[in-house]
């Protein structure tokens, strides 16, 4: 069928670069190495050898960048022209994103194809526009010169494009270095570049592990922009304390999904298959922390095992999937320590096939306090508790490290207007979840993190103010 034609294809494509991953720097692709291996994790095959990059190869990329940026700082009309081609050039292509990046990730492909590669090609149209607007409208912003980022491996095409987009269209360049599970959508993004002209230093893309990244936040860059866990959060902030880079940091999460007894059932189970299995839960704004109203839990329970029943799980290429496969079988062996240490309240999983793959999990009757409600598990794992006044779900909720998401249901628009401003949390969701758009920005609270992405915020965190050069005009009485 389709799906098996459209693997071929993103095969070939590799088998034309020798299934090697290398640098991509200064407009061209260095020679490649077979450092380490990135895997389909649904079936265990090996997809390409991957070049490690070094402080070196780090090196040569920040003085590409370096050189690049003062031209490519010049022309908001011809960065608009060049972020354009790269949304076209995507979009002719999105095939073979989707396909590449269900390969490399597990993810199904209806997401990659309906989701993650849309979103993605919608943030290089979004902020084109504001490239040519930024020349013309914001004449006080300059560009912060060159911007080191670091992506983790759950949306890998679409992470790239939110750091990537806004940093461009404000002039900057940059090196970015992709997860370390996830190469391929970037290889294939790098040579979308090549096609669009964009100038040579203006992207550059070093593949590698946590030393490459920790050697780019060590480099000559004016900004780190990370996204990944919290524990690594830390230490770049610790490595950047002190020497004047700029900081954004979008880190791990617990996000609350309270569910008040008046609120729509249906449509709030429904929403809980988005928050928590979309992307086998490998989400930071996940929903991951289910609070409900004491009257109607038992219910509330049965339907949502109802429909955990009918999810399907299994080949991630299938059209018909729900739940795909887990990353990788470190990130799987995580998620069955946590959730096998657990001793508290009660597990209903449905099955799963053999391999990579992590049954969808609701655990109900745990208490706030215990470990499962605190940490960020990152799976497909939903853990549960009641309350019983609004002002209890607001406790429970707070309750928490994190401060990304927060998701409420009710048909009782005042109750959700009261509620939703005493979450602390940097998004709140009033019957929905996981809603997200280039304009609107997205970050965290707390151990969340700071800095937006998206919107003005994210568009400003790319830039620095300028003083005027003119004297500015006093206005006296
Ligand atoms: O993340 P890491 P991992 C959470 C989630 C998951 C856990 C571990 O709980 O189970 O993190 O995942 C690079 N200096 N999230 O280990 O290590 C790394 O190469 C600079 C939540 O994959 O944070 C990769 O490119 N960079 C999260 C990126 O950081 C370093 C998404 C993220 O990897 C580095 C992913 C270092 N010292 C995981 N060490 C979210 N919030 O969405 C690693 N990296």
């Amino acid at each position: 069928g389709p799906a098996l034609e459209s693997k071929a294809e993103a095969l070939a494509w590799l088998a034309q670069h020798d299934n090697l991953v290398g640098h991509f720097i200064g407009g061209k692709w260095t020679p490649a190495r077979d450092d380490f291996a990135t895997t389909n994790p649904a079936t265990g095959e090996k997809l390409a050898g991957v070049t490690k990059g070094t402080s070196a190869d780090i090196a040569v990329a920040v003085a590409a960048a370096r050189k690049a940026q003062p031209a490519w700082a010049k022309s908001g009309h011809k960065r608009a022209r060049v972020l354009y081609a790269i949304a076209r050039l995507m979009q002719k292509h999105a095939r073979l994103l989707a396909v590449m990046e269900t390969l490399d990730n597990g993810k199904p492909i209806r997401e990659a194809r309906d989701i993650d590669v849309p979103l993605a090609i919608r943030h290089f149209y979004h902020h084109a526009g504001f490239a040519q607007l930024m020349q013309d409208e914001l004449p006080d912003r300059a560009a912060l010169g060159v911007c080191g980022q670091i992506i983790p491996w759950n949306f890998p095409l679409l992470m790239l494009a939110w750091k990537i987009a806004p940093a461009l269209a404000m002039g900057n360049t940059v090196v970015l270095k992709p997860a370390e599970y996830t190469p391929l959508t970037a290889m294939v993004f790098a040579d979308i570049c090549m096609q669009a002209g964009v100038p040579a230093g203006v992207v550059n893309i070093v593949m590698g592990d946590g030393e490459t990244g920790a050697a780019l936040v060590a480099a000559d860059v004016d900004k780190i922009a990370f996204t990944g866990s919290t524990d690594v959060g830390r230490k770049i902030r610790e490595a950047t304390a002190g020497t004047g880079k700029a900081l954004s940091l979008e880190l791990g999460g617990k996000s609350p999904y309270i569910v008040f007894d008046d609120a729509d059932m249906d449509s709030a189970v429904e929403g809980l298959v988005d928050a928590i299995w979309f992307n086998q839960g490998q989400v930071c704004c996940a929903g991951s922390r289910l609070l409900v109203q004491e009257g109607i839990a038992d219910r509330f329970y049965a339907k949502l095992k109802a429909r955990m029943d009918g999810l399907r799980i299994g080949d991630p290429l299938d059209k018909c999937i729900d739940i795909g496969a887990i990353v990788d079988p470190v990130q799987l062996a995580q998620i069955t320590a946590m959730v096998s240490a657990n001793a508290e309240g009660e597990t209903y999983q449905i099955t799963a096939p053999e391999g990579c793959f992590y049954p969808p999990t609701l655990i109900t009757g745990l208490s706030p306090a215990s470990h499962l409600m605190q940490e960020e598990i990152f799976g497909p794992v939903l853990v549960a508790t009641t309350f019983r006044t609004p002002a209890e779900a607001v406790e429970i909720a707070n309750n928490t490290r994190y401060g990304l998401a927060a998701s409420v249901w009710s048909e009782n628009i005042n109750l959700a207007l009261d509620i939703a401003p005493k979450l602390v949390a940097g998004i709140v969701w009033i019957n929905g979840t996981n809603m997200m758009d280039a304009a609107a920005g997205f970050g965290g609270l707390r151990e969340s993190g700071f800095g937006r992405e998206g919107g003005w915020e994210g568009l400003a965190g790319y830039t620095r103010p300028k003083a005027s050069a003119k004297p500015i005009k006093r206005i006296t009485a």
